[in-house]
C-alpha cells in the first residue's frame, strides 16, 4: 500500500502515533506535503466523516481519528508553511452566550480542520460581539454558531442584528446548528446555512467559501 494510503487508512483508525511515523517518513522519502494533507489525512477525515454522517461510527471515533489528524498536521505544519499552502478558507466559531455545550461544536470545528479550513474556535458562552470582532480581527469568512439550549437558540438572531446593526453582515457567510437549531429557524434569523451535522457543515463551509471567493 501507498503511504499517503496507509497514513488515511491510520487516521480512519485514530492511531496517532503510527499516522504521525509515517507522516514523518513520507517527508523524508519527499512526498510532496500537499498530498500527504490532502490525499493522506484530509481525505482519511472525510472518510471518517461520512461514515458518522451515515451512523457508520460515532463520536469517540470522530475524536480519535481527530486527535491522529492533528498530530499529523502538527509533523506538517512547518513544511506547509513553507511552501505557503494557503487553508481553503478562514471560520469563527463558537457556542453562543448562555450555553457550555460543546462537544457538538468540537466535532464541527475538527470536521472543519479536516475540510482544510482554518478555525479560530471561541469556546462556549460567546458574547454576540466577540464573534463579530474576531471575525474582523482574522478576515473570516464564516462566523459559525452552534447553540443546543432553545433558551439560547435566540442569541444567534442577536449575532446577525448586531452584524447589521455594525454594517458588516454581508461580509460573512453566517452558519448555525445545534440539536434545536432548523431550517425554518435558521430563515427565521437570517443565517445563510442551517446544517444538521458536522461533516455536512464541513462540506457546506467548504463549498460557500469556494462560491464566495469564485
Ligand atoms: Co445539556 N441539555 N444541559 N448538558 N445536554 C441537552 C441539550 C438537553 C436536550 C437534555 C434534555 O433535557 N433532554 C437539554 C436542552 C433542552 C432544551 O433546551 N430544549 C439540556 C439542558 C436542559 C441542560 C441544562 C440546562 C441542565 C441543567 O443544568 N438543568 C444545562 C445547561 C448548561 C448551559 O449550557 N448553560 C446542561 C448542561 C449539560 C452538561 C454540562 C452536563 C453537558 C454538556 C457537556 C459539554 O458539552 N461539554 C450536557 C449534555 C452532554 C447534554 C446532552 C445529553 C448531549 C449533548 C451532546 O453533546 N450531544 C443533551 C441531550 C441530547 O442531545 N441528547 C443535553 C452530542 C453532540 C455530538 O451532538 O451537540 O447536537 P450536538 O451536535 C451535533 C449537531 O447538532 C451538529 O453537529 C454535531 C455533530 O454532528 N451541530 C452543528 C452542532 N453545532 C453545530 C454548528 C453548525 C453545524 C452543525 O454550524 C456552525
Amino acid at each position: 500500500m501507498a503511504i499517503i494510503e496507509e497514513i488515511s487508512e491510520f487516521l480512519q483508525k485514530g492511531r496517532a502515533k503510527n499516522v504521525k511515523t509515517l507522516v514523518q517518513q513520507a517527508l523524508d522519502e519527499g512526498v510532496d506535503p500537499k498530498a500527504i494533507l490532502n490525499d493522506g489525512l484530509l481525505a482519511g477525515m472525510m472518510v471518517i466523516g461520512g461514515k458518522f454522517k451515515r451512523n457508520e461510527v460515532f463520536v469517540p471515533e470522530v475524536l480519535v481519528a481527530a486527535r491522529a489528524m492533528n498530530a499529523g498536521i502538527a509533523i506538517l505544519e512547518p513544511k506547509l508553511v513553507e511552501i505557503g499552502n494557503k487553508p481553503v478558507g478562514k471560520a469563527v466559531i463558537g457556542t453562543v452566550k448562555g450555553d457550555l455545550h460543546d462537544i457538538g461544536k468540537n466535532l464541527v470545528v475538527m470536521m472543519m480542520k479536516g475540510a482544510g479550513m482554518e478555525i479560530y474556535d471561541l469556546g462556549v458562552d460567546v458574547e454576540p460581539d466577540v464573534f463579530i470582532e474576531k471575525a474582523e480581527e482574522v478576515g473570516a469568512d464564516i462566523i459559525g454558531m452552534s447553540a443546543l439550549l432553545t433558551t439560547t437558540m435566540p442569541n444567534m438572531k442577536t449575532v446577525i442584528d448586531r452584524m447589521n446593526e455594525k454594517g458588516v453582515r454581508d461580509k460573512y457567510i453566517v452558519m448555525v446548528g445545534g440539536a434545536p437549531v432548523n431550517q425554518t429557524f435558521a430563515d427565521e434569523i437570517g443565517a445563510d446555512y442551517y446544517t444538521p451535522d458536522a461533516a455536512t457543515a464541513a462540506e457546506m463551509a467548504k463549498k460557500a467559501v469556494l462560491e464566495k471567493n469564485a
